[in-house]
This record gives structure tokens, sequence and C-alpha cells, in this order.
């Protein structure tokens, strides 16, 4: 039986309805100021919550409803005599049911411009205690954080006269999740907040231990700030069930702030390759195009513009790109447009796309076409730099994104011959490439196009041969950029009879020497970055 209902919301949708079903129960409802209010106005009688308590809301209402009477009407068990006997004594009545929705937090640090302040003043502390509360207690007490259940809840006091056990629980886990995740995106914010003010201090004045403790970023509890984007048709698989996620504020410049501007849904494996793709081309500053296929690049070029780009990408491997998804770093014009309907492709990523391409495109009815704003301004600081994950069986991994930006001053020139120009603008092109592509991976790169990929491998030497046999004549005068180093000199061996020129490599093994020396004896000229990619 639902005989006193406490509502306390900041987001008044639905509210009145729900109230007025309430009401005409014959419910007794307990409100807080601004509810209270609205309650008034729409004519439902309410008793303010500072009746009950016997207080004033105080400290501009930071404390309303912190109150024995409150907490104590929401977690006595009805069926303990004591707990009866106490809060009868105490003058304190039970709470049947409680509809709290909480301060906007999230709505506010996505605010342009939002001030620490703000955001502090937007965490609730009185509502998630209610919650918790009534969710502890959801035996005897009813408890709805979501207006989209206020009609269900209503519905059902209507046909049975209470809500049953199961479906209390059902709101008990609902409210618990909410709280959860409210908190998640409190630590999230304050996590950012902590990490600028370590970055600000200078090392000697910074606190010790504390300090020290927080400054790998990565938290004792992990706690993040999820919400559903959508429910997927499947997963990779379709015996799969699968939902896509996006992370709470990191949405500008991501795939999962995408604009889908035409096409099918997409797909668990659409989202995966799309990621990849895109991430890829954001690698390059000329206009570039990335081809994809289960997440490992088949085909990369630079042009002159994005026209040539794509047609340069496509000619690198006609035949893996089919099916494929393409990502582009420029607007999409007609011209490209045109190209780019010539084969099957599920996904076409690009900046933008100017009105006569889309209309191209959209001769494609399945064609998925996603707009992603890459701009500076627009793209949130922390979107490259996210955190990487990977779940594995009863753990989940985290490391920093892997967005190290490639200073040519680094690179160490370790053979007699040193790169011509020519060949070191090839080498860094393929060294931007061959980090998006699956471990072991080799590409091969000749005038800023892939002319051989080689992914995800067991040894070093089978990627290797895979580039060159795709490659086939035009592996002669290409250059050869691998993820990680040459426990041998095989990989150097095979790219000196394919004629490969030069080499781009960490370097690191035990046995560079034996490499360098196989380069020198071919005149391949060979640099080392110090810096390996791997990709898994
Ligand atoms: O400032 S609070 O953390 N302190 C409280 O005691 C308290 N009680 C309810 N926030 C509190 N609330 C929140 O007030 C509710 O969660 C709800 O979001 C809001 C409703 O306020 P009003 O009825 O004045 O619009």
């Amino acid at each position: 039986m639902i005989k006193r209902a406490l509502i306390s919301v900041s987001d008044k949708t639905g509210l009145i309805d729900f109230a007025r079903g309430l009401y005409d129960m014959g419910v007794e409802i307990i409100s807080t100021g601004g509810t209270a209010r609205a309650l008034q106005e729409a004519g439902i009688k309410v008793t303010a919550v500072s009746d009950v308590t016997g207080f004033p809301e105080i400290l501009d209402g930071r404390v309303k409803t912190l109150h024995p009477r409150i907490h104590g009407g929401l977690l006595a068990l009805r069926q303990n005599l004591e707990h009866m006997e106490q809060i009868k004594k105490l003058g304190i009545e039970p709470i049947d049911l409680v509809a709290i929705n909480l301060y906007p937090f999230k709505e506010t640090i996505q605010k342009p411009g939002v001030t620490f302040e703000e955001a502090i003043e937007n965490i609730d502390i009185g509502g998630p205690s209610m919650l918790r509360s009534a969710a502890k207690n959801h035996q005897d007490v009813v408890v709805i954080c979501d207006p989209q259940d206020y009609s269900k809840v209503i519905d059902r006091l209507k046909k049975e006269g209470d809500v049953d056990l199961s479906y209390r629980r059902m709101l008990a886990l609902k409210v618990f999740e909410h709280t959860a995740h409210y908190d998640a995106l409190i630590s999230g914010y304050l996590r950012e907040v902590v990490s600028e003010d370590i970055k600000q201090s200078a090392p000697d004045t910074a606190s010790g231990e504390t300090v020290k403790a927080t400054e790998s970023g990565f938290p004792e509890n992990l706690t993040l700030a999820f919400e559903k984007a959508q429910d997927l048709r499947y997963g990779e698989n379709p015996h799969q069930k699968a939902a896509f996620y996006r992370e709470v504020g990191k949405i500008p410049g991501t795939i999962a702030g995408a604009t889908q501007l035409h096409g099918k849904e997409l797909s668990f494996n659409n989202i995966n390759d799309a990621d990849a793709a895109f991430r890829a081309v954001l690698e390059f500053d000329m206009p570039a195009a990335v081809g994809v296929k289960h997440t490992n690049p088949c085909g990369v070029a630079c042009g002159k513009d994005i026209h040539e780009a794509y047609l340069k990408a496509y000619a690198a491997d006609p035949v893996s790109i089919f099916g494929g998804i393409v990502a582009l770093n420029r607007p999409v014009d007609r011209a490209t447009a045109e190209e780019l309907v010539k084969i099957f492709l599920e996904i076409v990523i690009a900046p933008a796309f100017e009105p006569d391409a889309l209309e191209v495109l959209k001769i494609k009815k399945n064609l998925r076409l996603l707009q992603i704003d890459v701009s500076p301004e627009t793209i949130s600081p922390g979107a490259r730099a996210a955190w990487d994950m990977k779940r594995v069986s009863g753990g989940l991994l985290v490391q920093d994104a892997d967005v190290h930006d490639f200073d040519e001053k680094d690179l160490r020139v370790v053979t007699k011959r040193v790169p011509s120009d020519k060949e070191m603008v090839d080498l860094l092109f393929g060294w931007k490439v061959v980090k998006h592509v699956k471990s072991n991976a080799i590409v091969l790169a000749k005038n800023l196009v892939t002319v051989g990929i080689g992914a995800g491998q067991v040894n070093r030497i089978w990627p290797t041969e895979q580039s060159i046999a795709h490659a086939g004549d035009k592996a002669r005068g290409a250059v050869l950029a691998s993820d990680a180093f040459f426990p041998f000199s095989d990989v150097v061996e095979a790219a000196a009879a394919a004629g490969i020129t030069a080499i781009i490599q960490p370097g690191g093994s035990l046995r560079d020497e034996d490499s360098i020396k196989a380069a020198d004896e071919h005149g391949i000229a060979m640099v080392f970055t110090g810096v390996r990619h791997f990709r898994h």
C-alpha cells in the first residue's frame, strides 16, 4: 500500500500527470521547494519537506532532505516491530514511494565555459541519498529515478493496488546503476581536473605521495561513465547480441560522435572498422584516403587533393577494398564521390560531403555516410588521447592511446647510406601507416602510396613476404616500414631481393648489427625510430 510519497525532481517531465495519479489515489505527497511549487500550481496538494523535517531548507538548498525524518521513514523495515516502534516514538512516519531525478551534473559539465564551482554545485547529494535509502529498502519502498517509469508504476497501482516485489527489485537495480553512473560522471570530471592540477604543479612542490600515486593517471578503482548509444542488430557474428556505448563527454571528433548522413544502420563490425579507418586517416596533414578491411588498412595514400588520394588508395589494392570502409580527411567532392560509388563499400567517413557529392553517393541505398568533424577547435582535447582498453577474461587492460607524435629529429640513420629526401618522405608515410596495421606488421610504400601491407602474422618474415608478393614490380624502389625491430637479418635480405631501397623500424634488437650489416651490403638506407608501434 502506498500512503505517502516523496517527489523531488530537477527534470519535471511527466511530473504533474504522475503526481496527480498518486494524489487521486489518496496518496500524501511530500515535496522539495521547486517541485512543490510546480505541483501546487497544477492544483495538487503537497506537504513541504520542511514541514516534515521541522527544519527549513538551508545552505542554498544544499540541505533539504538530509534528515532522519526522511531517511528513517525510508529505511525502517516494516516487518521489524522494533524499527516501527522506534520511528513511532520519534515521530517519524514511513515513506512508501520515492520519485527523484538528480541535479543535471552531466548537462552542466557539458556546457561550454562551465566553471568548477558550477559543476560542484550541481553534484546532488540529497537526491542520491534518498534514492539509495529507498532502493536498499525496496521491499517497503517503491523507488523511481526515471520519468519513463512513472506511468508503469501508476498502471500497476491502479490495476493491482501495489507494486510487486520483482518489479520493485528491478527499479532498485535501476537506481543503483543510475547512482553509480552519476558518481562515475563526477569522478571522471574530477579526474580530468586533478590531472590538469598535476600537469601544472612543479614536480618538487607536488605534495609527495598522494600526487605520486595518482600520477600514472590510472585509479585504484576504475569507474567510467558510458551511456548506451544504440542496441546493435548483433555482434561480431549474428549469434552474438551487442550494443554500442559511448563515453560521456568525449564525443566531438570521435567515431561515437559521428553523424550518419545516409545508409543502413551501422553494425558492430562497421563501428569497429570505421574507428580503425578514422584513426588512421587522422595521422595525415596532406589530403589522405585510408581503406580498411577487418580493422586493417588495405590501401592508404596521400595526394594533392582528396580525389587523387582516393584513386591512389583504391589502386593500391583494388581487391581487398571491396566491401571495405574508406576514411578521407578532406570534404568529399563530386569527382571523388563518382569514384567511390564505382565499387561496393560499407562506409565512407569524411569531415564533410559537398551537396553534389552527397547526391551521387546517395544513389547507393545502403552505403553508410559518416561525417566526423575533425577540426582542431571542435575535437575534444581528450578524444584522441582517451584510454585504450581491452577486455580480457576476468579483467580489463587499460593503457594510454598510442598517439606518440613522431619527431623527425629522433630518427637515427644506422647505415652507411643516408635515405634520399624522396625516400625519407615515403619512410615517414609508411611509419604512420604501419602504426595502424595489426602486428606483426610490414608496410611497403612508394610515392606516398602503400604498395604492400602485411598484417597480423606470428612472425615478421611472413608479413614481409606477403607485402612483397602483393607489391610485385612496385616493390622496386619502394621503402619498408616495420612496427617492431628485426630479430634477424631475414627481413632486410628479403627486402633487398625485392629491390626495396630504404627501411624504417624501431631498432633495439640484440641483433640490430646483423640487420645493419645486411642493409649496408645491399646499399639499403635504414633509420631507427626508437619507438615501437605494436597493435593487436
Ligand atoms: O542539494 S542537495 O544535494 N541536498 C538535498 O538535501 C536534496 N534533496 C533533494 N539536493 C537535494 N535534492 C534534489 O533537489 C533532488 O535530487 C532534485 O534533483 C532537486 C529538486 O529540487 P526542487 O524540488 O527544489 O526543484
